[in-house]
């Protein structure tokens, strides 16, 4: 066939309009995940997956389509930044909300204080500045209190842009006094490379267990007539919890508020990818191993699936999410959307080689889908169409995405990998 120009615009005019397909095919590229590990997931005891048995190779995932993302409701192909941001973006934001995370208090609350009550100049053998922070919010007659712990480096000239931490192992991982030190939040090493280190414990604005919503930050703001399918759930809620903190950070002139990452692990790093859709002021948004319900698409139904993380999580999501059960084909969004509703702002997605549970493969192509969206702000998204291999970071776009050796945890090599993308476009 000869490609007359009729015949080449023909041809781009498809592969904008036709939705991504796909058919089960191994990575192409670099990583390929452990078939022996892949037979074990599929083994994985199945009494919370509505009684399928996981999916733990390419072979077995089905044939897919996922939602488009660059058509507008009424059917019009988004073709500029501007129709992204007027139209669909809003349009994906109120999916994601009506239909997985579930709908937040707006903005600011009232009657919500800052108390630092806790300056020290000598801390870190005097290299960092360590702050304490106590949120208040009222409500109702009723108050709770998120701490906020930060390392900010001394030898610093102004502002310093800042990783937000949304811990969500227990509080010793965030220790103040720097007894324990854990890779998990290495604020040394974070401190050294001119970044302020900040983390909260997601706990103190909402328990991590099924409570019926009766207390942390639900207690104070679900509205008194009850809720529905479509409110704030417990990400949603820690989500919400970070933009707080982002409230603070905005006010301590130590900091570089319009450069601040929110960082987040496992179920952390869903909330995290959630925080930088919800909130337009992360300058960047950091997913690490955040798997089902997070960066990895669930049509693939790889490991983790939406049937069995409302099962074994059921406070995580909105009500609404639970009709995915079994039925992630009839899903409207899937998580490439997630990602591409933080562009044109930097992201950050990792993988790491043991977790299959998260599936890798479906975190990469979620990062390789949503690249679209920087391409309307004439940026590059993640720039690579295959996996790269183990331990061989992508960073030349607006996202990074890395596959670690080793199994599924928040390590220094993978903060590593972040301050280096945040060196290269913020430092340039
Ligand atoms: C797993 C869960 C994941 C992930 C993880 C974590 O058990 O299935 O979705 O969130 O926990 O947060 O550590």
């Amino acid at each position: 066939m000869r490609w007359t120009p009729r015949l080449l615009t023909l041809a781009a005019l498809l592969t904008f309009v036709i939705p991504t397909v796909s058919t089960a095919a191994e990575p192409t590229g670099g990583w390929k995940p452990s078939s022996e590990l892949g037979e074990k997931l599929s083994k994985r005891s199945t009494d919370r997956n509505g009684g399928r048995t996981f999916i733990g190779s390419e072979q077995q995932v089905p044939d897919y389509t996922l939602p488009e993302l660059l058509k507008t409701e009424d059917g019009e192909s988004v073709e500029t930044a501007k129709a992204w941001e007027n139209v669909r973006r809003p349009e994906v934001l109120e999916l994601f909300r009506k239909h997985v995370y579930g709908r937040a208090p707006v903005g600011r609350p009232e009657n919500m204080t800052f108390d630092v009550y806790d300056v020290d100049r000598t801390a870190m053998d005097g290299t960092a500045t360590r702050k304490q922070v106590k949120i208040t919010f009222e409500n109702r007659g009723k108050s709770l209190s998120v701490n906020v712990v930060m390392f900010v480096p001394n030898d610093r000239q102004g502002p310093v842009p800042a990783f937000l931490l949304i811990c969500n192992r227990d509080r010793e991982n965030i220790d103040p006094t720097r007894k324990n030190k854990v890779e998990y939040w290495p604020a040394e090493e974070i401190v050294a490379r001119g970044y302020a280190a900040v983390a909260f414990f997601n706990g103190e604005v909402d328990p991590d267990h099924f409570d019926e919503f009766k207390n942390g930050i639900h207690g104070l703001y679900d509205s008194e007539k009850g809720r529905s399918d479509d409110s704030w759930a417990t990400l949603a809620a820690w989500a919400w919890g970070a933009s707080r903190v982002l409230d603070y950070l905005e006010t301590d002139d130590s900091i570089d508020a319009k450069h601040v990452g929110v960082v987040g692990h496992s179920r952390g790093g869903k909330t995290s990818l959630w925080a930088g859709a919800s909130d337009e002021r992360f300058a960047m948004v950091v997913s690490n191993n955040s798997g089902c319900g997070g960066a990895a698409l669930s049509m693939r139904q790889f490991g983790e699936t939406v049937g069995q993380i409302n099962r074994a999580f059921p406070h995580w999501f909105c009500d609404n999410f639970s009709k995915y059960n079994e039925n992630e084909q009839n899903l409207p969004v899937d998580q490439h959307m997630l990602i591409a509703l933080s562009a044109p702002r930097l992201v950050y997605v990792t993988s790491s080689d043991e977790d299959l549970w998260a599936d890798p493969y479906g975190e990469f192509l979620s990062a390789k889908h949503a690249s679209p969206v920087w391409k309307l702000f004439g940026k590059t998204g993640l720039g690579a169409e295959e996996m790269p291999a183990l331990n061989e970071p992508i960073q030349q776009g607006s996202i990074g995405y890395h596959i670690r050796s080793g199994g599924h945890g928040l390590t220094l090599y993978d903060w590593q990998q972040f301050m280096n993308f945040a060196d290269k476009h913020w430092k340039k």
